[in-house]
C-alpha cells in the first residue's frame, strides 16, 4: 500500500513542511528536520497518533510523493511559480501579513492574488480531506491557510478541526479593509477551536464575527448557525471556541544547550573577538519590517551621538536572517537598514572597532545560544508581533540568571514577560531610556528580574501550549459526540469509555 492510500488520525496542515531539502555527501537529495518549535511540540503526538504533516516543500514546481521522515509522514503539496508569486509572496506576505500587523506597511489588494489563495487553500483542504481518518483530527496552522477549516468542514463534517493563528488578528477598523473579509471569517469558523496568541487577538476576531455576521458570542464561545442540519448533530447551531493559547519554545532544550561547555566557550570567544566590550547589546530577527530593527538602530545611534554610550565600550550585534527576499517591501527595508548600519559605523567607528556588527545570515541553534549568552542586553523592539520567540529563547538560555531583556509591549510575549523592561518602540526617547536603564542596572536587580522571567518561560513551554490546545479540541470533539483527540486530555478516558 502506498503512503497516500493510508488514513491518519492526526493531520497537521501548515504552509511549510517541517523539513528542509539537503544534499547528502554522495550528491543524493535528502531531508533534514527544520529546528522549529512547532515540530518539537507536535513530534510526540505525531508519532504516537499515526500523524501526517501536509505542507509545501519550499520550492516552486516540486512534485514529490509522500515520504516518511523521523517517524512522521510528510505529504508535500506542490505550488507552481505563479502560485508562489500570488498565493505566497502576494496574498500571504504582501496582503495579509501587513494588514494583520496593523498596516505597518501598506497591504496590496489584488483580485488575482486572492483567486490564487482560494485555489491553493482548496488544494491543501482536499489533501487533508483525503488523508484524515473517519472522526480524525486536523490541526491547521496560520494565516496562509485560513480558508482550509471551512473547506474541510464542507467535505468532512466528521472531523474535529483546530486552527492556530501565529500572527496577530487586527482590530475591526483595519480588518474591514480586506475585500474578502467575510470569506476569511467563514473559512476560520469552519474550525471547532480557533487559537490566537493573545486575548486581544481573540477579542478582535470575535468582534469581527459579530460585526460582519451578527453571531452571538459568550466568553470564548461563538454560536454559528448551521445551514445544513443534516450534519451529524441535530442542533441548529454549532459552537466554535476562539481564545488565546500563547505559544512558547522548547525551553529545556535551550537551557541544555546553554550548559554545553562548547557553547559557553563560544560565548566567551565572541566577547573576546569583539575586543571585550563592557556591554554587548543583541538583536536577532528575520529581516522584517514588523521587528522594529530601524527603531532600535535609531535609538542606539542617538545614544552614541549624545555621548551616553561610548562606542569604545559598547557593541550592538544585529543578526537579520534573510526573509521574503523577493517581496519589494523587504528589499527596501534591507537597503534602509544596511545604509543606517553603514552610517553608524562610519560616524562612530574607529580602526578595528565597529559599534554595530550586522550579520545578514541564518545561524545554527548552538551559535544563537552562544550569542544569547554573550548578550548583556537583548533588544526585542517589534512594532507588532504575534508572540516573539526570540524573547523567550533569550530568557531560557540565561542559565546564569543574568542579562536584561528589553521587550516591546506590541509583542505577544509581553503579556507574560512582565519583568522585562517593557517599551513602546515608537517612543525613541523611551527606548533610549530603557537601554540606559539596562546598561546601568545593578546585578541584583538584573538577577531578580531574570529569575521571574525564567520561571514563566520554563513553566510555560511549547509542549504545554500544544497540550492546552489539544485539550480544548478534545473538549470540543467530546461535546459534539466526536472521537477522542490524540494527545488530548480526555483521550484515555474516552478510549476507556468506549471499551
Ligand atoms: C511567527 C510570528 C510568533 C531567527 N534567525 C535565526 C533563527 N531564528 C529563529 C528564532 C526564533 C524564530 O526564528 C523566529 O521566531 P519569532 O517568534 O521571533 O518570529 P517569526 O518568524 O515572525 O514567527 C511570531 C511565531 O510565528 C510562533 O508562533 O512568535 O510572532 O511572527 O525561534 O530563534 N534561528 C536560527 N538561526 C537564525 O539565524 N537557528
Amino acid at each position: 500500500m502506498t503512503l497516500e492510500a493510508e488514513s491518519y488520525d492526526f493531520v497537521v496542515v501548515a504552509n511549510r513542511l517541517p523539513v528542509d531539502s539537503v544534499t547528502e555527501p554522495d550528491g543524493s537529495q535528502g531531508w533534514k528536520l527544520s529546528p522549529g518549535g512547532l515540530v518539537t511540540a507536535l513530534e510526540p503526538v505525531m508519532r504516537s497518533a499515526d500523524g501526517a504533516w501536509i505542507g509545501w516543500p519550499g520550492a516552486a514546481d516540486t512534485h514529490i510523493d509522500p515520504f516518511e521522515h523521523d517517524g512522521i509522514t510528510m505529504v508535500p503539496v506542490a505550488l507552481d511559480e505563479t502560485e508562489v508569486e500570488r498565493y505566497y509572496e502576494g496574498f500571504s506576505n504582501d496582503t495579509l501579513w501587513p494588514l494583520y500587523h496593523d498596516v505597518i506597511a501598506q497591504p496590496s489588494y489584488h483580485r488575482e492574488w486572492w483567486d490564487s489563495y482560494v485555489t491553493v487553500n482548496r488544494r491543501f483542504a482536499d489533501r487533508a480531506a483525503a488523508l484524515a481518518s473517519h472522526g480524525g483530527v486536523v490541526w491547521v496552522h496560520d494565516y496562509q491557510l485560513q480558508l482550509v477549516p471551512g473547506m474541510l468542514r464542507e467535505k468532512r463534517p466528521d472531523l474535529t478541526i483546530g486552527f492556530f493563528n501565529h500572527i496577530p488578528f487586527p482590530a475591526y477598523g483595519l480588518y474591514s479593509q480586506l475585500p474578502w473579509r467575510r470569506q476569511i471569517l467563514s473559512g476560520l469558523l469552519g474550525a471547532d477551536v480557533i487559537g490566537f496568541q493573545r486575548t486581544a487577538d481573540a477579542g478582535n476576531f470575535q468582534r469581527a464575527v459579530r460585526r460582519l455576521f451578527g453571531y452571538e458570542t459568550r466568553g470564548s464561545s461563538i454560536r454559528v448557525p448551521l445551514e445544513d442540519t443534516s450534519e451529524r448533530r441535530p442542533e441548529k447551531s454549532r459552537t466554535v471556541v476562539a481564545r488565546a493559547f500563547p505559544i512558547s519554545i522548547d525551553s529545556a532544550s535551550f537551557a541544555e544547550l546553554a550548559q554545553n561547555p562548547d557553547v559557553i566557550e563560544r560565548a566567551r570567544q565572541i566577547r573576546e573577538d569583539l575586543g571585550n566590550p563592557k556591554t554587548i547589546l543583541f538583536g536577532v530577527d528575520r529581516l522584517d519590517y514588523t521587528k522594529g530593527i530601524r527603531h532600535r538602530l535609531k535609538a542606539f545611534a542617538e545614544l552614541l551621538q549624545d555621548g551616553r554610550l561610548d562606542a569604545e565600550e559598547t557593541t550592538l550585534i544585529q543578526v537579520a536572517s534573510p526573509s521574503r527576499e523577493r517581496v519589494a517591501a523587504y528589499m527596501e527595508l534591507r537597503d534602509e537598514i544596511e545604509m543606517t548600519v553603514g552610517r553608524i559605523n562610519g560616524d562612530y567607528g574607529s580602526i578595528g572597532r565597529a559599534p554595530v556588527h550586522y550579520l545578514h545570515h541564518g545561524y545554527p541553534r548552538d551559535e544563537m545560544v552562544a550569542l544569547y549568552l554573550a548578550a548583556d542586553v537583548m533588544l526585542v523592539t517589534a512594532l507588532r508581533d504575534g508572540m516573539n520567540l526570540v524573547a523567550k529563547e533569550y530568557v531560557a538560555s540565561r542559565i546564569d540568571g543574568d542579562g536584561v531583556l528589553i521587550l516591546s509591549e506590541f509583542a505577544g510575549a509581553s503579556d507574560d514577560l512582565r519583568q522585562a523592561l517593557l517599551i513602546n518602540p515608537h517612543d525613541i526617547q523611551g527606548v533610549k531610556e530603557a537601554i540606559m536603564t539596562a546598561v546601568d542596572m545593578e546585578p541584583r536587580e538584573r538577577k531578580r528580574r531574570m529569575r521571574a522571567l525564567r520561571r514563566r518561560v520554563l513553566e510555560n513551554d511549547v509542549a504545554k501550549w500544544s497540550q492546552t490546545f489539544l485539550d480544548e479540541l478534545s473538549r470540543a470533539s467530546h461535546a459534539s459526540g466526536g472521537a477522542p483527540v490524540p494527545g488530548g486530555a480526555d483521550a484515555e478516558d474516552a478510549r476507556e469509555d468506549r471499551e
